[in-house]
This record gives C-alpha cells, structure tokens and sequence, in this order.
C-alpha cells in the first residue's frame, strides 16, 4: 500500500499532523513511532520536577483546549495525559505504528515516491511529514573518562526510576531548564548534592499557580472564558518580542527583576556572585523558578563553578585537582539540536542528506519545506522554534502551509517542492535579521549551530509567521505532474 503521507513521531506535531489531515478529509496516512507509546518529549521527559514553562492555555491545541489543567503552567504527567486523551478523542491510536524506528526516509525519482525504512520493514509515501521534535535527542556531555564513570549515569530526557537516589551522593551537570526543575525535587532525600555549573541562567519568579475549581467550571460551562485566557497570555508573551528582537537593550527590566529575584533568594553573597549571568537576559533560554535558589540553602547542596575536567570511576576531577566523589551522575546537559540525528537520515533526490539545512548549509523555506526534497515537510524545522511563546502555535501554523501544499500534491499528483531562489529569499532573510536580536548578543546557547549561526529561533512576532504559511503561494513552488 502506499500512503499518502507518513508522519514520523507522535509528539505534540505528529498528533497535530493527524487531526489536521484527518479535518481535511486526507485519508490513507499513517504515524511511525519507534516507542511504544505517544507523546515525545512529554513520554520521555519524566524526571522529577518537569514541568512545562510556557502557561498549559497557550502550550496545548487551540482546537482542544482542556478545562481540567490544574495548574496555570503544568507538570509533565498532566500534558502527557493531555496528548493521551486528545490522541483518544480523535481516533488516532489505530493510525499509529507504534516500536516502528524510521532509520532512512530517501526519495526515489522512478516512482516518485519516499520510501521509509523501519526496523520492521518498508513503507512508500507520496507525502512524509517530519515531527520528531527538536528535543528528542539527549545530548550526553563530552566530557573524558565519561564511560569509565563506576555509578550510574543518566540524562533527565532518560531518567532511570530503577537507580536510587535516596541517601546517595548525586552530581548534576548542567544548569539549564531541565536542572533547574530537577534539582529541587531530588535534595531533599538525595544525601548529598552537587551542580556543576559552566555558565550561569538568568532565572526570573515563576507565576505558575493552582487552577481554582471556580476557573475550571467556568472553562467548562463557557469555554469562551478559557479561550480569553489563553489570548491574553498569547499577546502578553508577543509583547516580548520588542526586546527579544526588536531592542535587546529592553531586556536590562528584566534583568533587574532577576537580580532582585537572586538577591532575595541566595543570602550568600558570593555565591549570588558565581550566579550571576554576565550576558543578555534572553540570549539563552530565560528560565522561572521560584525553588531552584533556595535549593543552594540546603546543607547538604553546593554548586561547583570550577570547570569539570574529567570523569573518573570515582567521580568528576575538577581543574583545581579536586575530586568529588559520587554515586550517581545525572546529566541535564540538553539535547541535538542544530545537529539533529533525523538529518541524517533523509536523503532528497540528488541524495543530500537534510542535515546540511540544520547546519546552515542549504537554504530552506518557511523552516518547513527544502528545495529537491520534494513532498517532505518538517515541523519544528530551521527558524521555527521560540524563545517568548508557545510552539505549538508555530506547529499550527506549519499545519495551514503544510496541509494546503499536500492537498495540491495529491489532487494533482504533482511533486512539489520550493523553488531554489524563494527558499534563499526566505533563509537569507532571516539571517540578516538574527545579528541584531538578543541571540546575536554575545552568549554560547543550543540555539547556534557549530558556526555560531542561528538556525534555530524565529526572529519575529509569532503572528507574522502565522501570516507567512497561511497560504499555498504557487508561484514560490515547482510543481512537477
Ligand atoms: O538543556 P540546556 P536543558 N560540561 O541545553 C550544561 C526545553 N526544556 O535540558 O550553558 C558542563 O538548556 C550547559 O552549560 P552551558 C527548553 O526549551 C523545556 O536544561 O552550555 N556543563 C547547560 O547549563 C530548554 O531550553 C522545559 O555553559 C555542560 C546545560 O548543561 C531545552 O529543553 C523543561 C556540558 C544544558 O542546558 C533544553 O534544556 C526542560 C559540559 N560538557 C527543558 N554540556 C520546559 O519547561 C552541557 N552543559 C518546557
């Protein structure tokens, strides 16, 4: 049988792909999972602590808004039952392969058709739609003598219920926002704790709160409220975008709220010093806590600034010859990101591999589509990811785009894919833009491929990209019959 398009993962993108497909009446498609469950990043992210930091009304479907959140930003087990439940209410379970790894998606010239290999076999598409998540990846840290370790070692993205942690001496690498959840939670009962930090994260006051009972009958009885909610949060974060792009030199009001947050948080006064950031508030991620400093209080927690050297079979041998010693080593050191493992799987019709678009290399249009990989599309692709608002909305609007384009595709049995100079217009575009946003500012974040290009953050308002893929423009596209 060949379908008329393959969506790879079954995250947030792969089940939006599906219950967009299925509201335009495009049948005959199916999901390749190579879990055994759906979900993605909120499957695999269960260490202690994950929590979502764009608020639950924005960072969820606007098609399926849920009432029952009961928090104003959620933990990881709610949005996973979410995806569950959505995935239920759409009749999607059936459509997805799930323990199916797609390890070559290559496009074949003679029939025109994207043939998929899986570790249970082969499958041709007219169509594949890429939504594999761009945090899928766990990234371990590169650090020698990392293997010789003699405890164990995990990345949060791969949490191991099964390794005690009670009353053992824990060192965690990384201080982004995966740590910063995480490291809360496990000091209470972990007998001694120490982070390692490379570089410190502005953290500014989490606003997340209980949802009242009150809220969530009113959600329910009158879902236009929930719905004023999540535009009101939506346009509060576009507001952002004025010192995210517009004026980075905006950002110092934020910095002072974070300076004030640390401040009343961390007593000590050198150590608020080795936490203080020296770049930009927003050229890496802006994290919110309101636990992670007081966390640094604990007798029985430290913080390590000294850079990690190596890793022993005993523990981690900082540059001032030190030795701390420890039982187990969580890594929450980040994931692929420019360098995503899915580019190298997809091969377009003169057999380039797609990673040359994550690394800059070629050029690509409205991060979804890429000349002579015709008929394939990608969520969450170059330049589409965010660092004020919701991902999901970027999801949605790659779905308008996305869906029109397979529609021609199919009612035509054309190959489409954009021309060479709209995908240069686009990417250049773009990368003209980024020196002058808060990204081009002057830090080392997962937003920069190795050459120090962002290929990973949108420079906008969302809603001009929401503009952007609104429509089919044939003009931007060859379209072969
Ligand atoms: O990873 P990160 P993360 N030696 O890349 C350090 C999303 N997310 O998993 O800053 C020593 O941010 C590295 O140091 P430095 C969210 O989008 C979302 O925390 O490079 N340290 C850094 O401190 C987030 O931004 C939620 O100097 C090393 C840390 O490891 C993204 O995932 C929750 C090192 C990595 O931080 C990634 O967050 C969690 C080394 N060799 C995650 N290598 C939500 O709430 C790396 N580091 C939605």
């Amino acid at each position: 049988m060949i379908l008329n398009v393959a969506v790879i993962g079954s995250g947030f993108g792969g089940l939006g792909t599906a219950i967009r497909l299925k509201d335009a009446g495009i049948g005959n498609f199916l999901l390749f999972e190579r879990a055994d469950d759906l979900g993605g990043t909120w499957r695999d992210n269960t260490y202690p602590g994950c929590r979502c930091d764009v608020g639950s009304d924005l960072y969820s479907f606007s098609f399926a808004p849920n009432p029952r959140w009961s928090n104003t930003y959620s933990y990881q087990p709610e949005i996973w039952a979410y995806l569950q439940d959505v995935a239920t209410r759409h009749h999607l379970r059936e459509l997805i392969k799930f323990n199916h790894d797609v390890t070559d998606i290559s496009f074949d010239p003679a029939s025109k058709l994207w043939y998929l290999t899986t570790n249970q076999g082969v499958f041709q598409a007219h169509n594949v739609v890429l939504a594999v998540g761009g945090l899928a990846e766990p990234r371990m840290p590169d650090i020698e003598g990392i293997e010789s370790f003699a405890g164990s070692v995990m990345h949060t993205a791969q949490w191991d219920e099964n390794v005690t942690l009670v009353g053992q001496r824990v060192g965690v690498i990384g201080t982004g926002a995966s740590a910063i959840q995480t490291v809360p939670q496990i000091a209470p009962f972990v007998g001694h704790l120490e982070v390692f930090q490379r570089t410190p994260s502005w953290i500014l006051p989490h606003l997340g709160h209980v949802v009242s009972e009150r809220s969530k009958r009113l959600y329910r009885v009158v879902p236009l409220a929930q719905k004023v909610v999540r535009a009101f949060g939506y346009w509060r974060r576009e507001l952002m975008v004025l010192g995210f792009v517009k004026d980075p030199s905006r950002m110092t009001k934020g910095e002072t709220l974070a300076r004030e947050h640390l401040e009343r948080q961390v007593p000590d006064p050198q150590l608020r010093q080795r936490m203080t950031p020296h770049y930009r508030l927003g050229c890496k991620r802006v994290l919110i806590s309101n636990d992670y400093y007081p966390t640094f209080s604990r007798e029985n927690v430290g913080l390590v600034t000294e850079p990690i050297e190596r890793i022993e079979p005993q523990g981690i041998r900082t540059a001032d010859g030190m030795l701390h010693e420890f039982d187990v080593l969580i890594a929450a050191t980040g994931f692929y990101v420019t360098d995503n493992p899915i580019g190298e799987k997809v091969h377009g019709t003169k057999g380039e591999k797609l990673s040359r678009a994550f690394c800059g290399d070629m050029a690509n249009y409205k991060g979804t589509m890429f000349p002579d990989f015709p008929n394939l599309f990608m969520l969450g692709g170059p330049n589409t990811a965010l660092g004020h608002s919701s991902i999901i909305f970027m999801h949605e609007s790659q779905l308008n785009y996305i869906i029109k384009t397979i529609e021609v595709t199919l009612k035509r049995g054309a190959r489409v894919e954009p021309t060479i100079d709209a995908a240069r217009k686009w990417t250049q575009g773009l990368q003209e833009k980024l020196p002058g946003t808060v990204w081009g500012t002057g830090c080392s974040s997962w937003y920069l491929n190795a050459q120090g290009k962002n290929t990973v953050i949108w420079p906008d308002f969302t809603f001009k990209f929401r503009q952007e893929t609104r429509h089919f423009v044939p003009k931007d596209h060859e379209i072969t019959v």
